[in-house]
């Protein structure tokens, strides 16, 4: 109880600081719980093709071209345990950590804080032989869902990261550089599996943490279909894994952030 009431104390001490008057807010908001839905939606029925399975970790993608462009929505379930909901989605969205974690960056601007939850970002990625480099200009938006959302389900917590692809008039496009255009979710929850002796504090062995990610990512200009699919199916797997054990590794000193 008297962890829970610290708990409480704390939700209370940070309110959340919303972008509501900023004109993107409306799109914001919009898109990130459309995303928690299509997130916590399963890949059963038959679209969905598993092309990458490492213990808990499975991706799953759908073949999809437009405009004569892959655009293969992907879709990739795990589960981690040692690091809560909350300690995942702000590895994933803050700015300060992207390089230990994101090998595909060659350089990151943040262009604009709209609010304390919502940054926007310009990366450089590393170019893949024969295509041209890209680049990638997206806001990106963290947030605590509320616990009474039925999208909490029986979870302790949970938390999305919201990435869509944006303008900016400080990043005009670069003739020589192709802009992708992305969506991009991170959507995770933490379990007190095993629960805590009753009265006790959960240790970070109680933790275990469901993870979603979803991504669509069009390319924006030539790129051959057999090179694009390689550097996904290789890519997406590397990712999850380094960035998952990066989190825990880096939170098992720390005291639990709930
Ligand atoms: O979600 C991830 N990272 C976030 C923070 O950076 C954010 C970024 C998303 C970027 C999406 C990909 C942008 C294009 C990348 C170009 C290729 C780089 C590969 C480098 C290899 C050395 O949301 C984690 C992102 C993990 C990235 C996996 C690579 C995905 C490839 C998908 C297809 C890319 C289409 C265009 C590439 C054309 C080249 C054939």
């Amino acid at each position: 109880e008297e962890f829970r009431e610290r708990l409480r104390q704390k939700q209370r001490a940070a309110p959340q600081q919303l972008a509501t008057t900023h004109p993107l807010w409306p799109q914001i908001d919009k898109l990130t719980m459309e995303q928690l839905g299509y997130a916590q939606q399963g890949v059963e029925g038959g679209v969905w093709q598993l092309f990458a399975e490492e213990g808990e970790m499975k991706m799953y993608r759908r073949e999809l071209e437009e405009g004569g462009l892959v655009v293969d929505p992907l879709k990739a379930v795990h589960q981690v345990r040692g690091a809560t909901a909350h300690e995942m989605a702000h590895h994933f969205w803050s700015p300060d950590v992207r390089f230990e974690w994101d090998t595909s960056i060659e350089q990151m601007t943040v262009l604009d804080r709209i609010s304390e939850d919502t940054l926007v970002f310009l990366q450089l990625h590393k170019r893949v032989w024969p295509t041209a480099q890209r680049d990638a200009l997206f806001w990106s938006h963290i947030r605590k869902i509320p616990p009474s959302d039925p999208a909490n389900a029986d979870a302790h917590d949970t938390w999305i990261v919201c990435n869509q692809s944006t303008d900016h008039p400080d990043a005009p496009k670069d003739e020589k550089v192709v802009r992708v255009e992305l969506t991009v979710c991170f959507v995770c929850q933490t379990f007190l599996d095993p629960p805590p002796a009753e009265g006790e504090a959960p240790t970070r062995d109680n933790l275990l943490t469901k993870i979603t990610y979803c991504s669509v990512v069009n390319p924006g200009g030539w790129a051959p279909a057999s090179v694009l699919r390689a550097v996904y199916k290789r890519e997406y797997p590397k990712f999850l894994k380094r960035f998952t054990q990066y989190v825990v590794d880096k939170c098992a000193a720390q005291p639990i952030n709930f």
